[in-house]
């Protein structure tokens, strides 16, 4: 290393940015958050966060992401370009201080409009240390600036390259593979969502994604453009395409009150759900905090108020709680704070006080105007409120009953499950299994120590299309909620999830490798969405994958998953094997689903993990709801994985 530093040493203070950089690479998940799929992704974020910010300042309008043919990824803004004057503190060129000092961020800037923080923010200095090379080039007053970074050290001082009459900054990375050790491949899906989530958080900003790693038969590269005019108003939009909407305007409003910017849209579907998605300086606030708090209490407050003074409410029986105002609700509340506080155990909540009263005022003020200036949809909205409260004291009874069979415990869990005998969650595994014959069958080849089966009575119910108490009413899902020993409601939230008493720590779906297995897979990944989704979020779901094919010849046997590997087994033993294509889990035996599906050495398990809520929500809310023309160009587009069985 000390080579290294001598080769590079420009000035003494460089050892120390060195010794910031060595701890990214020591300790990165402490600034990435982890180094798996999720954390690869975020150095993407991280610097598209820079430009992001550029453009929020009002300097540039355009921003440019590609995946590169080599999996490295570009990121090009039209800015006023990274400055590369020399940084008298430092003693080098500013570009290279804000590319190899942790926590340099935009700081020589203090005019500039930055109000990065969180999980991103943390700099483009942390993607620098753990690429294994990067290159940013920066066009500014007339000339072409560049310079190269292996492993987050200065390859040479900052070069001028030529000249243009471009502006802008353009950084590119290749992850190190040596710190990302899962994976260095980028998802499309992944990076394509979260662009088109932040073109709506930042209208009027065009971000064109590219993928450059395969073309189709056009020989074209796949390209997206992702602009919004309208914002939050065109992401709700987006977000319920698949509903069927009750009110004739999506309601939105934007504007700056006090210190703190508020942006918020909201509609009111046909549906029993509540879809409210948060965001603070355009990261996903999944544990929400004071500005759901704030808009929480603006439209309860605005609501009742319209409520009482209607006299829609005069003859009701019972009364109206909060979680009434939001079923069939989908909102989205964006703000953007300057030194913002993120609590709670994904460092995902709100925490500054601030701000609960001037989003709670402004949401108050949309509302109201909306209500005054159309009385007919005010009129509606409150009597899906008063439906909703009906429901819910229905579904409180039923869900009473749930908690008290689980509180119960010992008699109280259900005669289909077929426990396990450890006793420590954390090395207990649950099998919820597509119909009772299957069931049957894994009962006899798993491991009983560890693993328990809970056979699953054909297609759950459609938790999308049902009320809430029908759902609790429901015998499977009553057998889940046992089964796992999970309870919902607390005192202050009726439809907290408690984890505390889980008794497995891993949730496993094994339904047939056919499309009805598909379908009930999704069927039960929509009811943990919507019902646990806490379970999803700590990583306790997972899907089992049992083999399509048994090829088999003479003495000889391999199981395939795809046809690939059938032929190349098949090739293996010579050819002309007796190939075997399994129909569903019913058709192995007891040993053939143990050893490949169930034996933890051998089997592989998808877990099932988040990368956007609002995404996700879009997608079961397509899959799973009433519209079918979305739903079957969706599974037309997604063939190759829905066709199984064609
Ligand atoms: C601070 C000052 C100036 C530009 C930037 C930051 C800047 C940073 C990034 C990161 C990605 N793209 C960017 N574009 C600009 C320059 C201030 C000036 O020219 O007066």
């Amino acid at each position: 290393m000390s080579e290294e530093i001598k080769k590079n040493n420009y000035s003494a203070d460089s050892i120390q940015a060195l010794e910031g950089m060595e701890h990214v690479r020591m300790r990165p998940s402490m600034y990435i958050g982890d180094v798996g799929v999720r954390g690869l992704h975020h150095l993407v974020y991280e610097v598209v966060d820079n430009s992001i910010d550029e453009a929020m300042g009002g300097h540039c309008d355009t921003i440019g992401v590609a995946i590169n043919e080599d999996g490295s990824v570009t990121v090009e803004d039209n800015g006023r370009g990274i400055p590369v004057d020399l940084h008298k503190k430092e003693g080098v060129s500013a570009l290279e201080v804000v590319m190899t000092k942790i926590g340099a961020g935009g700081k020589f800037d203090k005019d500039s409009y930055k109000v990065s923080g969180g999980l991103h923010g943390v700099g483009v200095s942390v993607v620098n240390a753990l690429s294994v090379h990067m290159k940013s080039t920066v066009f500014r007053d007339g000339k072409i600036y560049e310079q190269e970074y292996e492993r987050g050290k200065a390859m040479y001082p900052v070069k001028q390259i030529g000249e243009t009459d471009k502006r802008g900054t353009r950084q590119t990375f290749y992850p190190d593979d040596t710190i990302f050790t899962q994976t260095t491949e980028f998802s499309y899906d992944t990076l394509s969502a979260r662009m088109r989530e932040l073109s709506f958080l930042n209208k009027g900003i065009t971000i064109t994604f590219t993928d450059k790693r395969e073309v189709d038969e056009k020989g074209e590269f796949k390209v997206e453009v992702f602009h919004s005019d309208e914002g939050l108003k065109e992401y709700i939009r987006y977000l319920d395409g698949n509903r069927e909407p009750i009110i004739s305007h999506v309601i939105s409003m934007d504007h700056e009150k006090g210190e703190i910017p508020v942006e918020v849209a909201l509609i009111y579907n046909t549906s029993y759900t509540e879809n409210i998605f948060s965001y603070v300086n355009n990261i996903n606030t999944h544990e929400g905090g004071t500005h759901l708090q704030g808009f929480r209490s603006g439209l309860t407050r605005t609501l009742k108020k319209y409520a009482d003074a209607s006299g829609m409410l005069d003859k009701l029986k019972f009364e109206i709680a909060g979680d009434d105002f939001r079923e069939g609700l989908t909102a989205i509340i964006s703000v953007k704070v300057q030194e913002p506080q993120f609590e709670g155990q994904t460092k995902t909540k709100l925490g500054n006080r601030e701000v609960v009263s001037p989003v709670s005022q402004a949401v108050g003020e949309m509302l109201e105007n909306y209500l005054e200036e159309n009385p007919n949809d005010a009129r509606i909205i409150i009597q899906k409120v008063i439906l909703a409260a009906q429901a819910r004291h229905a579904a409180k009874k039923a869900r009473e009953m749930v908690q008290r069979k689980t509180v119960m415990g010992g008699g109280g869990l259900p005669g289909k499950l077929s426990d396990c005998s450890e006793q420590d969650p954390a090395r207990c595994e649950v099998y919820l299994v597509e119909g009772d014959s299957a069931g049957g069958t894994a009962k006899q080849g798993r491991d009983r120590n560890f693993q328990a089966i809970l056979p699953l009575r054909g297609k759950i119910l459609n938790v999308e299309k049902a009320m809430h108490h029908k759902v609790f009413e429901n015998e499977e899902i009553r057998n889940i909620f046992t089964a796992l020993g999970v309870t919902v409601g607390t005192a202050e939230d009726s439809k907290a999830l408690n984890l505390e008493k889980l008794r497995y720590h891993k949730v496993i779906i094994m339904c047939d490798a056919d499309v009805d297995g598909s379908h009930i897979s999704t069927l039960i990944l929509t009811f943990f969405f919507r019902f646990m989704k806490e379970l999803i979020e700590e990583g306790h779901v997972y899907i089992a994958a049992p083999p399509l094919y048994l090829v088999k010849k003479g003495n000889k046997k391999e199981y395939a998953w795809n046809d690939v590997q059938r032929d190349q087994a098949n090739e293996r033993m010579g050819g002309s094997a007796a190939i075997q294509r399994y129909k569903g889990l019913g058709e192995m035996n007891a040993e053939q689903l143990w050893e490949t599906t169930m034996d933890p050495s051998f089997r592989t398990l998808r877990q099932v993990t988040i990368d956007s809520l609002a995404e996700a929500d879009r997608v079961f809310s397509m899959l799973m709801g009433d519209e079918v023309p979305p739903r079957r160009e969706f599974i037309e587009k997604n063939a190759v994985y829905a066709n199984i069985d064609a």
